[in-house]
């Protein structure tokens, strides 16, 4: 291709690849498919690393590409970035429209839901994206143009090429994002984001975009700041408009002729909040014509033309039942309250943690009682606070033996937690039980809680081996059993003797090794042997292991009953190794000896990396040898492998040869 061509085809994949992203992340639609996107994106940066003259602010390769900053430039807003006066009540509502009605007569409004997320200018010279920042006071915010430019669904070109556009919106995090982040942090031991909104501000205000990158955070646009080239006359034009300029405008905006109308679509916006996949914390009336607008003015702190009205979190009052203490796999005693079923925040909850005794305590929960729930971040029910006594309230008390087994229960100096430290306990072994035949675990259909509990009280089962040497005729002599069910269950067992190692790991219930770090383990392990004999420093080399999670790990292989049964469930066939994830035959041939500190894989992952490729990892260099993957302070293996003119590569240089 000559130049004149690469121009063009770099200019032709800017535009389309910024059509496929606008189509994905604005309009929900999938025009084309990963990998033809892939291979486009590929091409452009092929083509701007060799002619970087050719990238422009509008590149698709420019969302990730920002270096990290240590400070964000600061901003001045040439229209202040105002805030909004709040309203709790109706009332409060109508004396807004009286005040809006004594400057203006008939006054439209547009009702519009109000996100819980972060306020951001984007600003667009001739139709390009050249400056994003925060609100910060309103007057002055930040420059994290690096970071807004992460977000797929804010344009980076317009449909049009307009001299000018400041436009203001709501930067937030999706439910889905957020749990999923959650889960994460979960198994990187981090600690988690308490909400979507505080995850939403963490993630923009990074210094390195690259996380921010990751983050997956979206935007709704809600109102034009300034415009060149074009007139608007109401707030709802203007929203049709810059839609049609390619921006995700905010999800629903209705106009009413009166006050009425708009107090009804608060109701609406409040009816439907909890089934929105993204936090709303209120809902915004303004008014829409923007001569009435100027009329009204502003206050020194917000616009007298717009209001927000704030729902109240949504609490119940409910009867507690009772406190139910149950017995951990770990032996720790938790309360949890139950009681009569209240539907809030979208579903219906009859239980809720009570965390521990020093909880109980400070509410002053009494069974009987009428309390309040919420639910925490709009998820998780909780026990806000106890609202009137029942009249025969005793003040409740931790039980001080196991509930279980009658062991004495302690809580020992410093810790919250009440612990059953028997090791025959039948609830911890039932809860392990539970547990490993669990679907994320062993998967074993019709072994459920009920018919556990019967085969742990009727010793026929002690330890999760047991479970591969039952009697499956005095099974179909159970009650609620027969012939058939006991069939079933031995052929449900049979099958999950070819588990993949990933869930015999999950199903061991170490303590903080979830199902997705049993994965990683047995990913870069590949057996249960190598797993065993690994150590703290290697696990701990596993991105998204922290150092208490591999801790944990070895804690738990080097405890003898843990090694016991390990061996019972090799003895009874239980399969000890992971699927074979052989992909292609790359590295056919080849010999790689690897040498010196890594620090992107362990050493037995990469080895087991190559072997999936079909090469062989050896470790001696020799003459034979293709490849010597080196690490930090490589020593002779290094000196020799230089000697023999064989190929040496570092772990950059590795990880493109397994793209
Ligand atoms: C929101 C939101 C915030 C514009 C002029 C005064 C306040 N979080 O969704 N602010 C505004 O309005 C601004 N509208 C919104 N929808």
């Amino acid at each position: 291709m000559n130049y004149e061509d690469t121009v063009k085809r770099a200019e032709k994949l800017r535009k389309d690849l910024n059509y496929y992203s606008y189509r994905y992340y604005v309009d929900n639609e999938n025009d084309i498919d990963d990998y033809e996107y892939d291979m486009m994106m590929r091409e452009l940066k092929a083509i701007e690393e060799e002619y970087p003259e050719l990238i422009t602010p509008d590149s698709p390769t420019r969302r990730v590409g920002g270096e990290a900053t240590n400070m964000f430039e600061s901003v001045t807003h040439t229209v202040k970035m105002e805030s909004l006066q709040d309203a709790f009540s109706f009332d409060e509502i109508r004396d807004f429209d009286r005040k809006v009605k004594d400057a203006v007569t008939n006054a439209a409004y547009v009702v519009e839901p109000k996100i819980d997320g972060l306020s951001v200018s984007l600003e667009y010279r001739d139709g390009v994206f050249v400056r994003g920042s925060t609100r910060g006071d309103g007057s002055v915010g930040e420059d994290i143009t690096a970071n807004l430019r992460t977000i797929r669904s804010i344009p980076l070109r317009l449909k049009t090429d307009l001299p000018f556009i400041e436009v203001r919106g709501e930067v937030y995090m999706p439910h889905n994002v957020f749990h999923k982040l959650v889960e994460e942090q979960e198994l990187n031991e981090e600690k988690p984001f308490k909400n979507p909104r505080n995850a939403a501000a963490g993630s923009l205000r990074q210094k390195d975009p690259k996380i921010t990158a990751k983050r997956n955070l979206d935007i709704f646009v809600f109102n034009v700041q300034q415009i060149e080239g074009h007139t608007l006359n109401n707030h709802k034009q203007s929203l049709d408009y810059i839609k049609e300029l390619g921006f995700k405008t905010i999800p629903f905006y209705t106009e009413f002729g009166d006050i009425e109308g708009a107090i009804g679509e608060l109701k609406r916006i409040g009816d439907i909040r909890y089934t929105l996949p993204f936090d709303i914390d209120g809902a915004v009336i303004k008014v829409n014509d923007f001569e009435e607008r100027r009329i009204l003015g502003s206050t020194a702190k917000f616009p007298k033309w717009a209001i927000a009205f704030k729902y109240p979190p949504e609490e119940k009052e409910t009867k507690l039942l009772n406190i139910e203490v149950n017995v951990g796999r770990t032996g720790v005693l938790t309360p949890t309250a139950v009681f009569s079923p209240v539907l809030i925040a979208g579903s219906t909850v009859s239980r809720a943690t009570l965390h521990n005794e020093d909880f109980i305590k400070e509410k002053g929960i009494c069974i009987g009682d009428t309390i309040i729930i919420r639910k925490a971040g709009d998820v998780i029910p909780e026990v806000v606070s106890v609202k009137e006594h029942a009249p025969d309230a005793v003040p409740y008390r931790m039980p001080e033996i196991c509930p279980s087994c009658g062991a004495k229960a302690v809580r020992e100096d410093g810790e919250a937690a009440i612990r059953c430290n028997n090791p025959d306990c039948p609830a911890q072994l039932l809860r392990m039980l539970i547990h490993f035949c669990s679907r994320d675990a062993m998967d074993i259909e019709g072994l459920g809680d009920a018919l556990l509990n019967k085969l742990v009280e009727q010793n026929m089962i002690k330890t999760a081996a047991d479970i591969y040497s039952l009697d499956f005729g005095k099974i179909a002599e159970m009650d609620k059993m027969g012939k058939k069910s006991a069939e079933n269950l031995k052929k449900a067992i049979e099958k999950s003797k070819e588990n993949d190692l990933s869930k015999l790991v999950f199903s061991l219930g170490i303590r903080h090794v979830g199902a997705k770090a049993a994965k990683l383990l047995s990913d870069n392990f590949g057996d249960i042997d190598s797993i065993m004999n690994s150590s703290v420093e290697e696990i701990s080399k596993i991105d998204g292991f922290g150092i208490i999670m591999a801790q944990s790990v070895v804690d738990f292989m080097s405890m003898p009953q843990s090694q016991k049964l390990i061996a019972d469930l090799k003895a009874a066939g239980v399969n000890m190794k992971t699927e074979d994830t052989h992909i292609d035959n790359r590295f056919s041939g080849k010999t790689f000896v690897l040498t010196g500190t890594l620090t992107k894989y362990t050493r037995s992952e990469a080895s087991r990396i190559i072997e999936n490729y079909g090469g062989k990892a050896s470790s001696s260099v020799s003459k034979k040898t293709d490849y010597v993957l080196a690490g930090e302070a490589a020593g002779s293996k290094l000196t020799k492998a230089a000697e023999l003119g064989i190929k040496i590569i570092n772990e950059d240089e590795f990880a493109e040869m397994i793209k």
